[in-house]
């Protein structure tokens, strides 16, 4: 009897000591320890030797020895496939769920384009507030207190509030930087904007917006055209024929649109430019003195350019889109159609 408590207790010792590096090492374990002709069965076997007075505390001792071998057993299984206290089971071998790769949206992939030009010629981006106050939207932009742009017709006012409205334009964002005072300004500014009208295939209440602003000593309407003429061949290629036609808008003076020979048909006439052969691209000006001075910069020693353009008719044309709701549904199917570079 002495002679089995001995062995017993070398025995839980040696499996106490083990550690099972993989899960064919357990599997080692419970055959030499567990299996039929283990060693635990063996010292089970023992019992019959027992002298009959001592039977009831070999019967106990060796029970608590199975368990203990099992206990083990169970312990080195948990540790071999890697489940935690937690009772989580984690398995870093199994390959990661999938996670399905999106795609950029195509007034993305177009503001992209369109910015990546203008940044070549050393225009910086700049971003501001979609809830504007009055000043920054209307006020400075030399737009008069009755101005129709400022009718709520046309114009989303925040109710808590009738100094604010959701941007109409991101001209705002120059005039944040206006007025920061840091010149000359040569800029970039890409958003969206928000407009009152009904939503159909033709237009929406909010839609995006690149505008630009140049301001330095001596800046020209001859570098305005320069710029924009830049542009036009990096974006619609070298043939590409332009116009410019006199405009209005308060906040340039001389102002003007711009035009380039329709890139559907060529020049020759179809829906897309409703048979004029031209197809207008963007508004653009000289800024306005009252603009200037309204942020603190001298009209007589400065003077700029600006412009601005939409960006979801362009990328309506490129990619043969014919709903502008398309744009805002994010409908996957509609999305994952879309792929470029930039
Ligand atoms: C400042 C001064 C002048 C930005 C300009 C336009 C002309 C223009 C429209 C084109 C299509 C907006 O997206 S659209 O509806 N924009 O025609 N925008 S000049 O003039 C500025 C901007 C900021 C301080």
């Amino acid at each position: 009897m002495e002679q089995l408590l001995n062995q017993i207790a070398e025995y839980k010792k040696e499996m106490s000591a083990f550690a099972a590096a993989d899960e064919k090492q357990v599997e080692e374990f419970r055959i030499k320890w567990l299996g039929t002709r283990g060693i635990v069965k063996s010292v089970m076997g023992e019992m019959k030797n027992v002298a009959p007075d001592r039977k009831k505390e070999a019967g106990q001792l060796l029970n608590e020895f199975k368990q203990f071998a099992e206990l083990r057993f169970e312990e080195l299984k948990a540790a071999a496939s890697g489940v935690m206290e937690t009772g989580f089971s984690l398995d870093i071998s199994l390959p990661g769920d999938p996670q399905p790769l999106g795609s950029r949206h195509p007034v993305t992939l177009m503001r992209n384009r369109i910015v990546s030009i203008f940044q070549r010629l050393g225009f910086a981006v700049a971003e501001g507030p979609e809830i504007e106050d009055d000043w920054h939207n209307f006020g400075a932009l030399n737009l008069p207190p009755h101005h129709p742009a400022r009718d709520m017709q046309d114009t989303f006012y925040i109710q808590q509030n009738p100094d604010w409205v959701l941007r109409t334009h991101t001209s705002s964002v120059q005039i944040r930087e206006m007025e920061k005072g840091k010149l000359p300004i040569r800029m970039l500014m890409p958003g969206r904007v928000y407009r009152n009208e009904t939503v159909s295939a033709r237009s929406h209440c909010f839609f995006h917006q690149v505008e630009g602003l140049y301001i330095d000593e001596n800046v020209s309407f001859a570098d305005l055209k320069q710029t924009l003429y830049f542009f036009v061949k990096e974006m619609y290629g070298k043939d590409v024929k332009v116009r410019f036609r006199p405009s209005y808008f308060p906040f340039t003076e001389p102002s003007a649109e711009m035009d380039v020979t329709c890139f559907i048909c060529g020049g020759s006439g179809c829906n897309i430019c409703k048979k004029t052969g031209w197809v207008e691209i963007l508004g653009c000006g000289m800024v306005h003195p009252n603009v200037l001075s309204n942020c603190g910069i001298d009209p007589n020693k400065y003077t700029g350019f600006a412009f601005g353009m939409g960006i979801e008719r362009p990328a309506m044309l490129k990619y043969g889109v014919n709903d502008l709701r398309l744009f805002s549904e994010n409908d996957v199917r509609f999305l994952k159609q879309f792929t470029s570079a930039i």
